[in-house]
């Protein structure tokens, strides 16, 4: 199609009077050197040509322009960039029009904001997302956003990251015309003609005034102090409101200026390498390597076993992919309030307005209660999710043994047993895998998929396909107590109970951890998810645990009292009369005083600093044994697991991530350091001397592809 049959990314030819550009760099058309490069030289063709009366901006494949290629940023910026770009095409004297049919993000909107005229196709959608990625929008996005929209709802588009429909669009002023169909150049070319054949002039959006500068200004101030108390440690929202406020205040020239100063003092923050690092690393993780070699089972049909929390959690996000559930429940009584578990979340969803009546009927008549197990003889996947005990997690694996048809997957939802132990207890382990998941299942959007010694390839890339069905982040993990999350989490949990015993308070340990990006302390999380469930572990691990390992008996302390959280109206914290958020308890102070006196401890001050090098040099210690293990593939399915499924700040990456941009010398020295207390505690893991023996990180595991 290109008149020039260059390997340029931009295709340019002329349809008649109208220069026809095509962006072709798939899979989504981001805007790299060549194609910026492709659209200059457009430009200049549109500027010289005399036959050319007018130009066209479409994208090729299933995207307008998804925006600026991510993997260019904190690489040598390369010419030609794209805001002198846009605004020379924009200053032109001939008319530019976009025709959007797919995502026009970021960068990609830039684009369409800078040509004369936009139309939309049903398929467009339009957003700067870039407060995502740490960033704001660099190309003149700030400045002609508010002009085009008004200066409070473009502030408001780029601080959610959202994508408008067309509809939408249209409504906000973004676009000037919808077109029916998927081919924005026919449609493109029909309106670029209607608008030449009318005389039309280019209307260039840097000449367009802010409405009701002093109401915007307001506004902006207004939602600005809601934003720094929404987004706590964030770098770029305060920095796109001050954008806006530019384009309110500056003219266009000016405040194009200060938006380049601001977009690279965001680009050069340490907030985008981590949040461009989670952008890829949620998408690597679904590349396995048993996906080069097997193709996904065919699954429409589920067993779920057990409709307490999680297995009703499971059932709505197995029912909201489209697929049918069987519930099985031991007796009527249990069925029932399984049944009542997952009506709960729908009927939720129809008190907020999110759902209506019918739709729940017509989700409700793919689920089917039932207390046999020859219901579920028929069924393409299963997933066990009964009470976390192996030995009745064996007896349900037999029971499916018995019933199930051959091929069937068969899941179990555990959180830290044995599956190849699980598995050995049918007479088909190939068809055995694990799919732990977080609750709540039908909204936490991780789940580990945990592969056993003996299960075919076919089967693992089928629980991925379920992750995709789902929604799900899929992190794939090996079998091991905890597999990755759970198994880093009990480390890290002990160095907060060892810095607890040697003289935090438990508020200042989650004080340290709320200002390091989590929403929540270990101690706070502990009191939400009930004090009973981590003293039910420890009291399993007992046995196993190394005699000579440092034990801090505190929680237990606290357990015994049945203080066991919110649940119970006080754990490390006090809850008076069911209050979310709890109040600290002198009592709980005693406890932890009189524990260390028993064990003959003074005592001593940590800072939030000190707290933290704790608490995270455990985290990325046992991270490296999961990944020398081979637990883990890749040090970004770990990081994926502690973003999506532990609340670890987006922002930092994860804790591999992390301690790279620490620099791993740093966070061997601190074990090392720490070692010289506890020696057995502090072991540093061998992959992690090894990587700094060798001056390398954790990225350099990370291969692509
Ligand atoms: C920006 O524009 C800054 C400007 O203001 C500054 C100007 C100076 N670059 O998500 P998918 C890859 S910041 C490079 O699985 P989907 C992605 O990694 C940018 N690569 O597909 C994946 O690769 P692989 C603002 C990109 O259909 C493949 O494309 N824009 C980019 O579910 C498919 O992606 C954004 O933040 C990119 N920009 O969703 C938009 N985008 O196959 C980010 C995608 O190797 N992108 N890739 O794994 C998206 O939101 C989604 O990708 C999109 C498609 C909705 C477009």
């Amino acid at each position: 199609m290109s008149e020039q049959a260059s390997a340029s990314p931009v295709h340019i030819r002329l349809d008649g009077e109208v220069l026809v550009v095509t962006i072709d760099n798939p899979p989504v058309n981001a805007l790299r050197q060549a194609v910026r490069a492709g659209l200059q030289e457009a430009v200049e063709r549109l500027e010289q040509d005399a036959a050319a009366r007018a130009m066209l901006i479409v994208g090729q494949g299933k995207a307008f322009i998804a925006g600026a290629d991510i993997r260019e940023f904190g690489k040598p910026p390369m010419a030609p960039f794209l805001p002198e770009v846009l605004n020379r095409m924009e200053a032109g004297g001939k008319l530019v029009v976009a025709a959007i049919h797919g995502p026009a993000l970021g960068g990609g909107l830039e684009v369409a904001m800078a040509t004369h005229y936009r139309l939309a196709l049903p398929g467009a959608k339009l957003g700067l997302p870039e407060v995502n990625l740490g960033l704001l929008p660099g190309a003149g996005g700030t400045q002609r956003s508010p002009r085009l929209m008004g200066a409070l709802p473009a502030a408001e588009l780029m601080l959610s990251g959202k994508h408008l429909s067309a509809k939408a669009a249209l409504a906000a002023g973004l676009v000037d015309k919808l077109a029916e169909g998927d081919d924005p150049v026919a449609a493109g070319l029909a309106y670029v003609r209607e608008l030449l054949a009318s005389g039309t002039q280019p209307r260039r959006t840097c000449d367009l005034e802010v409405a009701d500068k002093a109401a915007a200004l307001a506004a902006l101030d207004q939602l600005a102090q809601d934003t720094a108390k929404k987004t706590r440690g964030l770098f770029s929202p305060a920095k796109i409101i001050e954008c806006v406020k530019a384009a309110v205040q500056m003219p266009f020239a000016e405040g194009v200026k200060r938006e380049r100063e601001l977009f690279l003092e965001c680009l050069n923050s340490p907030q985008r390498a981590g949040l461009v690092h989670a952008f890829f690393a949620e998408r690597e993780t679904a590349k396995i390597p048993e996906a080069k070699a097997a193709a996904p089972r065919h699954f429409a049909k589920l067993a779920i076993i057990g409709g307490g929390t999680m297995g009703a959690g499971i059932t709505v996000a197995a029912l909201d992919a489209g697929l049918s559930v069987v519930m099985i429940e031991r007796d009527a009584e249990s069925i029932a309030r399984g049944r009542k578990n997952v009506e709960k979340v729908y009927d939720g969803l129809i008190a907020k307005g999110r759902m209506t009546a019918e739709a729940k009927a017509a989700t409700m008549a793919r689920y089917q209660p039932s207390t046999s197990y020859d219901d579920i003889k028929d069924v393409d996947l299963v997933i066990e999710a009964v009470f976390e005990d192996i030995e009745v997690k064996k007896a349900v694996f037999k029971e499916l043994d018995r019933v199930c048809k051959p091929g069937a997957v068969l899941a179990t939802n555990t959180s830290y047993l044995d599956i190849d132990a699980i598995a050995a207890s049918t007479s088909r382990p190939q068809d055995v895998i694990g799919l732990h998941f977080f609750s709540p299942a039908n909204i936490m959007k991780l789940l580990e998929i945990v592969v056993p010694a003996k299960v075919a390839p076919d089967v693992v890339v089928t629980a991925f396909e379920l992750a995709k069905r789902m929604k799900k982040v899929p992190v794939r993990a090996g079998v091991c107590d905890g597999f990755i999350g759970n198994r880093i989490l009990s480390v890290y949990r002990e160095a907060a109970n060892h810095v607890l015993e040697d003289g935090a308070s438990p508020y200042e340990i989650d004080a340290a951890v709320r200002e390091f990006g989590y929403p929540m302390g270990p101690f706070q999380v502990s009191d939400l998810a009930g004090g009973d469930i981590g003293w039910a572990t420890r009291k399993r691990k007992a046995a196993t645990r190394d005699p000579r390992a440092r034990y801090v008996e505190i929680a237990d302390r606290i357990a015994e009292r049945g203080w066991y959280g919110q649940k119970t109206g006080r754990g490390w914290y006090l809850y008076p009369e069911g209050a979310r958020v709890g109040q600290q308890d002198p009592e709980v102070l005693a406890i932890v005083d009189a524990e260390r006196k028993k064990k003959g401890i003074t005592p001593r001050a940590f800072t939030h600093e000190e707290i933290m090098r704790r608490y995270m040099a455990a985290m990325v210690n046992e991270g490296a044994k999961v990944l020398e293990e081979g637990i883990a593939l890749r040090p970004l399915d770990i990081d994926v697991t502690f973003l999506f499924g532990y609340g670890f700040p987006r922002w930092r990456g994860g804790p591999m991530q992390w301690a790279d941009m620490q620099g791993l010398p740093k966070v061997l020295a601190d074990i090392e350091a720490f070692a010289k207390e506890d020696a057995l505690f502090w072991q540093p893991a061998p992959l992690l001397k090894k990587l700094v023996a060798e001056g390398r990180n954790f990225a350099s595991l990370n291969q692509r592809g």
